[in-house]
């Protein structure tokens, strides 16, 4: 039997992220042995919201958001040398490309964020916006945004994923639903939470604070157990207050 596991964590929203519950998700994913997949908005790009440059120091401040992620992409895979690490875009990497696309076109293939990140270098594969990435030959899939969202976002997006198990960020929300397919078997549809932070600073605060709903997101991950290439298993880990159990044991 060949055991293969691959851990989702997703929006970070550098360098808005919560240090307590990343460092606590990536102590667990040690301890997992897994492969890690980044499922996007590792970083905000506040200043390239789609609301236009409203900061005069855009430039410079884009150049720092964008250098702290390299270094942790740099820490990652110094940490997880022999690991796959696999980035799926999120919409807020998208927003740099929408940005470029709308205010300088022509620099458009120059300035790329897989180029600027270093990820070629890192050996870590990447996919742009939302796409969705089958889990070896299982029915699992791991997507950015999902097909629905709201109270019963997981319930309504598995109703659209007709026998597939889908983990989705975006939400920021953690919720799971289930459902049982014709021939017996169930099917899961996980929200995986984020890892940033609503209140770390006055920083965390402007820039999610007008985001309806942000006092109900959570912290969480998932690991995903692989059996033979086939056959999955998904477990969502629940990061409260920076700490959680794995595998019978406190982290954080
Ligand atoms: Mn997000």
């Amino acid at each position: 039997m060949k055991v293969t596991k691959y851990a989702v964590i997703n929006d970070l929203h550098r360098p808005f992220h919560d240090p307590k519950a990343l460092a606590t998700a990536l102590d667990i994913i040690e301890d997992s042995e897994a492969h890690i997949i980044l499922n996007g908005d590792v970083l905000d790009m506040y200043n390239v919201n789609s609301h236009g440059p409203t900061h005069p120091l855009v430039g410079s401040l884009l150049d720092d958001e964008i250098t702290d992620t390299r270094m942790w992409l740099e820490r990652l895979r110094e940490r997880f040398p022999k690991k796959k690490i696999i980035f799926l875009f999120g919409n807020h990497e998208d927003r740099m490309e929408r940005f470029i696309i709308a205010n300088c076109k022509k620099l458009f293939k120059f300035l790329r964020l897989e180029k600027l990140l270093g990820l070629d270098e890192l050996k870590i594969e990447w996919y742009p916006y939302n796409h969705r990435l089958k889990i070896e030959n299982t029915n699992t899939y791991v997507q950015h945004s999902p097909p629905s969202y709201g109270k019963n976002g997981a319930m309504t997006s598995l109703e659209r994923d007709v026998d597939q198990n889908s983990i989705y960020g975006c939400s920021h929300r953690e919720q799971k639903a289930v459902k049982t397919g014709k021939s017996g078997e169930k099917y899961f549809c996980f929200f995986n939470g984020w890892l940033g932070s609503t209140n770390l600073s006055e920083a965390h605060t402007r820039v999610f604070h007008y985001v309806k709903g942000h006092e109900s997101w959570q912290h969480c991950i998932s690991i995903i157990t692989v059996i033979d290439g086939k056959e999955s298993f998904i477990e969502q880990i629940s990061i409260n207050n920076g700490k959680a159990v794995y595998d019978g044991h406190l982290y954080g």
